[in-house]
């Protein structure tokens, strides 16, 4: 018996792929989500996920309310709206609708029987703990990691009165007003116990690391977070560039922590809609490259919101090696384009980046929004390995489970322990 290694079928390689996607366990690096301690905060149950903000954007195009009238009624009656409206009336063939029907089949509701009381007499029959580890389970998640807002005083309290935090949550420092919201921050931070005036000056400077350090201990954080407008530009004489060359980025270089910069969103757009409201553009990727390179000893989680960007930015990561790519954000995770994404990715990265994170804000989404993506990784994956496959590469078992625990977990833990 040759020990040449062989080229296996594609058929052999198509059931390894499958294997590796649907048993590899998923550390989520950006979410919404949060522990039972902290009360309203963690968004669970039918009516939560009737209600995501991307369902009340379509129920609001369908016409017969507006968004004022939605956001009136009770949350049981939007719910309600929004299932006769995009369910009952119309074909809930969009994503957002999709996913609500995906989560219903695997937790074993009779998706059929189209009777929402009886879903809601299942959500109600859980508790927050036991639904975060039937949630888990079913999407075989095995780290959440959120977002957390100093910002937000119901989020402060909770981490003032130290509510505890489920181990399999990690935590991340959400700074957006720090980079995008002078000079009311000045306010919110003095409010805090901050002195950082919107001169930005030294002391000033010396005040916001004292709240980025404060924060980070207190949290724990894994990383510090925000999100940036297309018009976002590095370097410049804005607020942002200060902050960030003069307290965020030194502390991370201190710490060891990356820094998540989500670049593209154009904040309510059409504020009536609330946190629906915000859309998208191209952003500047010679910014991005200016900041990768003007600060070699930083490292960055980067992920953009426009489709127009996304080539660019991987390119721009095989440009440098601080920049660690995911995730197809927000109005990018739709089949179609994560699709898109995940294969021009693959080909221009190999295996060295993290193909997706669910951003749930309701916790089930995270069974949907993680179904429907291990499907697209896996269709890509096996093309991928067949392609080499059938240059003869002999395929193991070994390295498609490697590299799919790459895509899934490895890359961004490796990445966090980097120095
Ligand atoms: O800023 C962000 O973290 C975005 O992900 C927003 O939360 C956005 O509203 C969202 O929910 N995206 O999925
Ligand atoms: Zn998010």
């Amino acid at each position: 018996m040759s020990d040449h290694p062989t080229v296996p079928s594609v058929a052999v390689v198509a059931q390894w792929v499958d294997n590796a996607v649907w048993s590899t366990p998923i550390v989520d690096l950006h979410t919404h989500l949060y522990p039972p301690a902290f009360g309203s905060l963690l968004l669970y149950g039918i009516d939560e996920l009737l209600t995501y903000h991307y369902l009340v954007c379509e129920v609001v195009r369908a016409g017969s309310i507006d968004a004022e009238a939605f956001y009136a009624m009770p949350k049981e009656k939007q719910a309600e709206h929004v299932w006769q409206t995009l369910f009952l009336e119309r074909a809930p063939v969009s994503e957002a609708c999709r996913g609500v029907l995906t989560v219903l089949r695997r937790l074993k509701l009779d998706v059929a029987s189209r009777d929402l009381k009886s879903y809601r007499a299942f959500f109600k029959s859980q508790s927050p703990a036991a639904q975060i580890d039937l949630a888990m389970k079913t999407a075989n998640v095995r780290t959440i990691v959120m977002t957390n807002d100093p910002f937000d005083p119901v989020e402060r309290e909770c981490w003032m009165k130290k509510a505890a935090v489920d181990p399999r949550m990690r935590a991340v420092l959400r700074i957006d007003p720090l980079l995008v919201g002078w000079p009311n921050t000045a306010g919110a931070l003095s409010a805090m116990g901050y002195t950082a005036g919107a001169d930005l000056g030294e002391k000033s400077m010396k005040e916001i690391r004292r709240f980025l350090n404060d924060w980070l201990d207190r949290m724990g954080a894994i990383y510090i977070a925000c999100s940036l407008p297309p018009s976002w530009k590095y370097p410049d004489d804005s607020p942002s560039t200060k902050v960030l060359d003069g307290a965020i980025l030194p502390i991370c270089r201190e710490r060891g922590l990356p820094m998540a910069m989500m670049i593209g969103v154009n904040k309510l757009v059409n504020p009536a809609l609330r946190v629906g409201g915000d859309s998208l553009a191209k952003a500047d990727i010679r910014s991005l490259e200016r900041i990768l390179a003007a600060n070699p000893n930083n490292r960055f989680l980067i992920t953009m919101l426009s489709r127009e960007n996304q080539h660019e930015l991987a390119v721009t990561a095989r440009k440098f090696r601080n920049l660690f790519l995911f995730g197809c954000w927000w109005f990018l995770n739709n089949p179609v384009i994560i699709e898109e994404m995940t294969r021009m990715r693959m080909e221009l990265l190999g295996p060295s980046f993290t193909p997706q994170h669910s951003d749930a804000r309701v916790l089930e989404q995270i069974i949907y929004k993680w179904d429907h993506s291990r499907m697209i990784i896996a269709k890509v994956l096996k093309d991928k390995f067949n392609d080499i496959a059938a240059a003869g590469w002999p395929v193991t078992e070994a390295e498609v489970q490697r590299t799919v625990s790459a895509y899934f977990a490895d890359n961004f833990e490796n990445f966090l322990k980097a120095k």
